[in-house]
């Protein structure tokens, strides 16, 4: 029978790509679904098909143990977040009850489904989890670049939410004997990332500026440095991190990086213009707390998992670039213009 993974956040960027490489690894895949006509579903309109789809939503306990039941996983990832950082300020209970209590939800509706079920006594019948954390836990950086090791120092709501969801799942594993793995993920990216992001922002300007329908892109902190990679990389090593004996936790990244400045330049260079005419610092888009910089030590991934990144930050930007001028060609023609993020 065909492994079971129940994937939150599905119609994510990550959910995606991570329902894809599940599916072509042969699993059957669940995603949870919130809303009543989820918008986002489109994101994963190709894959509908193969998908299978249970209601539930990470501020509500009920529907999590409804949703474990059903499926009965053997794996499941938890991606769902609100996951854009300066959004975490205007709404941080609402993060940290996603973000943070969301976690602890999940983590509890698979410890009380597989309590009940007396078939999964045992390591074989565990149901393992991944937890989707993040390089904002590392926040302003005590030592570079970070390692499994490093200590945290979060600066926004998302990443204290995040720290709070990376150390319950820790203390799931040490309390319960549960399989329970946190991934720290460095930025991914990828043309299907959202708009307010700032590659996505970036292609996005970049093609509308190419082809004439804007002139001028808003950004804030040029000088922020990022380990970015490709997410379609990123979600093999979630893959992975279940696969082990041994839960523990794991940093993925590239290990090497860049500015949202060499981001800008690039973009513009893919279409032959200069970035100089089009860009203006927007003070108002500045965060309160900045993260100005961060770098992975993947060292403990590339050994025992085995995981090597494949596309370059040069590759994804190109990348993402190129898949904007078609999108934008295509609403243009369409008379249905992407709107660009005004964050
Ligand atoms: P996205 O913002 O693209 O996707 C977030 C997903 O969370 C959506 O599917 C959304 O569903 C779902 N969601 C939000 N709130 C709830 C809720 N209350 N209940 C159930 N589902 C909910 O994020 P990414 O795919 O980029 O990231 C995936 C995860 O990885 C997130 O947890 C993020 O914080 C984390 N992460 C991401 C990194 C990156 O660079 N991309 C790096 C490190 C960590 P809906 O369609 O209903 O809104
Ligand atoms: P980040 O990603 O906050 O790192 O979180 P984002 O792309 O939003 O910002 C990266 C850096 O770019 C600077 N920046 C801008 N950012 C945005 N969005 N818009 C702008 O106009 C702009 N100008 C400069 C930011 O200040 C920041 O320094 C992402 C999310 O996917 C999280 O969920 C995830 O946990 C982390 O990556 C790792």
């Amino acid at each position: 029978m065909s492994r079971r993974a129940l994937i939150t956040g599905i119609t994510g960027q990550d959910g995606s790509y991570l329902a894809e490489h599940l599916l072509s690894l042969g699993y059957q895949v669940w995603g949870l679904i919130r809303g009543q006509a989820n918008p986002r579903k489109s994101r994963i309109s190709r894959l509908v098909s193969d998908l299978c789809f249970v209601n539930g939503d990470l501020l509500d306990q009920g529907s999590l143990v409804a949703a474990v039941d059903k499926v009965q996983p053997d794996e499941v990832y938890n991606l769902a977040a609100i996951s854009f950082v300066p959004m975490s300020w205007e709404q941080a209970e609402l993060t940290t009850d996603v973000n943070g209590m969301g976690v602890l939800r999940t983590l509890e509706a698979i410890r009380l489904v597989c309590g009940l079920d007396k078939s999964r006594n045992g390591s074989s019948g565990q149901i393992r989890f991944y937890q989707a954390s993040s390089s904002e836990m590392f926040g302003q950086v005590v030592e570079s670049p970070q390692h499994e090791m490093t200590n945290f120092h979060p600066r926004s709501p998302y990443g204290v939410a995040k720290t709070y969801g990376h150390f319950i799942t820790r203390n799931y594993r040490e309390s319960f004997d549960m399989y329970g793995v946190s991934g720290i993920l460095f930025n991914h990216e990828s043309p299907r990332r959202g708009a307010e992001f700032v590659t996505r922002k970036i292609s996005l300007a970049v093609a509308q500026i190419k082809l004439g329908l804007q002139d001028k892109l808003y950004l804030g902190n040029l000088d922020a440095v990022r380990d970015w990679g490709f997410a379609g990389d990123y979600v093999r090593a979630m893959h992975l991190m279940l696969q082990q004996d041994e839960p523990t936790d794991y940093v993925v990244g590239t290990g090497r990086t860049h500015s949202v400045h060499d981001a800008v330049r690039m973009a513009f260079e893919c279409v032959g213009l200069n970035w100089r005419d089009h860009v203006v610092i927007d003070p108002g888009l500045v965060r309160p707390a900045e993260v100005e910089t961060l770098c992975a030590d993947p060292s403990r991934a590339k050994a025992e998992l085995g995981w090597e990144p494949s596309v370059t930050f040069e590759q994804l930007m190109h990348m993402m670039v190129e898949s904007d001028l078609q999108n934008v060609s295509r609403e243009r023609e369409l008379g249905d213009l992407i709107l660009a993020s005004s964050w």
